[in-house]
């Protein structure tokens, strides 16, 4: 959209050093120095806010745009409107005169602090050029979490946790739209090159509403929010936390069991609630699950499950994916992904493998899920985001080495969550590309490729829905590149 650019005025002396927009102003002390102010970005009132601020300080600010102004302060937006501005400056400087600068608002509010202009600095100035290959500095980012890199440590986690909270809290509640907001607003900060310490930092980055601003800003000055704390302590996030932890348990039924007066694991069970075989599962090896796999544990877990893949189907592959493919050290549960290089070879091989690990014992809870993508294109259409690969839910009992972490119970065995999945080769790329994560990566990634490129995207495929067509790729890599994003490696997808 190109900018509503002021038109040019005669300039004179009544030139108004104060207009309008406030009372009397006190005399200009910096005369070298006339600020535009540019709209339609800022608002009318914030700028009739920072006009009067600026001339109580005796700053010389003028209502329309002309060659006698020296410094344009803009809010940070889209470079495409920050081009034309300048485009729309340059012919205006006097001859040996340099051009006036076009500034973002951090030289405002710091010559404001000062008392006095302070000298333009690199910092300062609006970002013209597309900035996409440059180092990302705190003033900019893309919008998808898909077009930048996350690693799984950062510099804001003291912030991005408290928004974490809330957008957990609003998922609790079933409000979709609040959870999302204040999870883009998080992954914004896990993305930044440096720790956020003052609130102008956040100017100009993508997904900061005024409530994840507000937060941040409490968080700056006070070191907590007392709206977060008011919600980690409360009742209804505790018990849904609780609740929600459990294997097999969703929102919908931890929010009737709190409505029903339920709070506790004990309630559960003395209250003799009706309960899934898979929460009954859930709640018998609640202790062990809850406490974090490690990657060792992982990894052990996956070449026990290789072993007999291979042994069952030789060739068959078991690749680790899931928070620990993004490098976690620790995960809530160990996801495994079965394929075969040669499509179809997969077919019937879960249920051998799953009969394996119980004839060894080491099954403690399974539930079978057939694949229905029978008919890809009908699953395409559905523009469905649930997966439908042939897939069990396992607890899984682990055995471990003497002088290793033991179960909750000191025996020597401790009972694990894992995710077994099979994909027929040829939607391999898919699925490990959306089995990686993190949610927030993959819900971003698929938001971008129907709204930028209007393709969909999910666990199997990629599809033209004008075209009615499939694309055929062979890795990561390619579905990346037939996006149009640069490669995310899965140790940057920490969204
Ligand atoms: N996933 C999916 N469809 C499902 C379940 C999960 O596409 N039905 C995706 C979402 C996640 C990834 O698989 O990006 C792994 O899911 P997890 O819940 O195991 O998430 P993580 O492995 O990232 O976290 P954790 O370390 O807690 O296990
Ligand atoms: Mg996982």
């Amino acid at each position: 959209m190109a900018p509503v650019l002021p038109k040019r005025r005669r300039t004179g002396a009544e030139s108004p050093a104060g207009a309008a927009t406030s009372g009397a102003p006190l005399p200009a002390r910096f005369p070298g120095v006339a600020i535009y102010l540019a709209e339609p970005r800022m608002g009318r009132s914030r700028r009739a806010f920072l006009t009067r601020l600026a001339r109580s300080k005796g700053f010389r600010v003028l209502d329309e745009y002309s060659s006698e102004v020296t410094h344009v302060v803009k809010e940070q937006t889209a470079a495409g409107e920050a081009v034309c501005w300048q485009e729309h400056m340059e012919p205006t400087a006097p001859s040996g005169c340099a051009v006036s600068a076009l500034l973002n608002m951090s030289w405002f509010t710091e010559s404001m602090a000062a008392g006095h202009p302070v000298p333009v600095e690199c910092r300062h100035r609006l970002e013209v050029a597309k900035p996409r290959k440059e180092t990302p500095s705190l003033a900019w980012m893309p919008p998808y979490a898909c077009q930048r890199a996350t690693l799984l440590t950062h510099h804001n986690s003291m912030l991005s946790d408290a928004l974490e909270t809330l957008a957990e809290a609003a998922g609790f509640e079933g409000s979709e739209g609040r959870l999302l907001s204040f999870r883009r607003a998080a992954s914004v900060l896990k993305a930044l090159p440096g720790p956020v310490i003052a609130m102008k930092q956040l100017q100009g980055l993508p997904h900061f509403g005024k409530h994840a601003s507000r937060v941040i800003q409490e968080m700056l000055e006070h070191g907590v929010c007392e709206e977060v704390e008011r919600v980690r302590c409360s009742e209804r996030y505790q018990t849904m936390k609780l609740f929600t932890q459990i294997f097999g348990v969703g929102v919908k039924t931890a929010d009737r069991w709190y409505r029903e007066g339920l709070r506790t694991l004990d309630d559960l069970l003395k209250k003799n609630q009706k309960l899934t075989q898979q929460q009954k599962a859930g709640l018998q090896h609640h202790q062990d699950l809850s406490i974090p796999v490690q990657r060792q544990e992982a990894e052990a877990l996956q070449r026990v499950v290789e072993a007999i893949v291979v042994q069952t189907l030789p060739g068959a592959t078991v690749t680790l994916t899931g928070g620990f493919r993004r490098g976690k050290l620790q995960g809530h549960d160990v996801d495994l992904l079965i394929t075969h290089p040669q499509e179809g070879q997969e077919a019937g091989l879960l249920p051998r493998v799953v009969g394996c690990l119980k004839n060894q014992g080491l099954i403690l809870y399974h539930l079978h899920q057939h694949n229905h993508y029978g008919d890809i294109t009908h699953l395409a259409l559905q523009n469905s985001t649930m997966d439908s690969f042939e897939r069990s839910f396992c607890i899984v009992r682990l055995l471990q080495p003497p002088g290793i972490t033991r179960g909750a119970a000191q025996r020597p065995w401790k009972a694990v969550r894992v995710d077994l999945v099979v994909t027929p080769i040829s939607q391999f790329p898919f699925a490990l590309l959306g089995w990686t994560g993190s949610k927030h990566f993959e819900r971003d990634l698929r938001w971008f490729s129907k709204k930028e490129k209007g393709l969909w995207l999910n666990s199997h495929a990629l599809f033209d829905p004008k075209q009615e067509t499939f694309f055929h790729l062979t890795s990561e890599e390619e579905i990346f590149r037939q996006l149009g994003l640069e490669y995310i490696p899965p140790e940057q997808r920490n969204a």
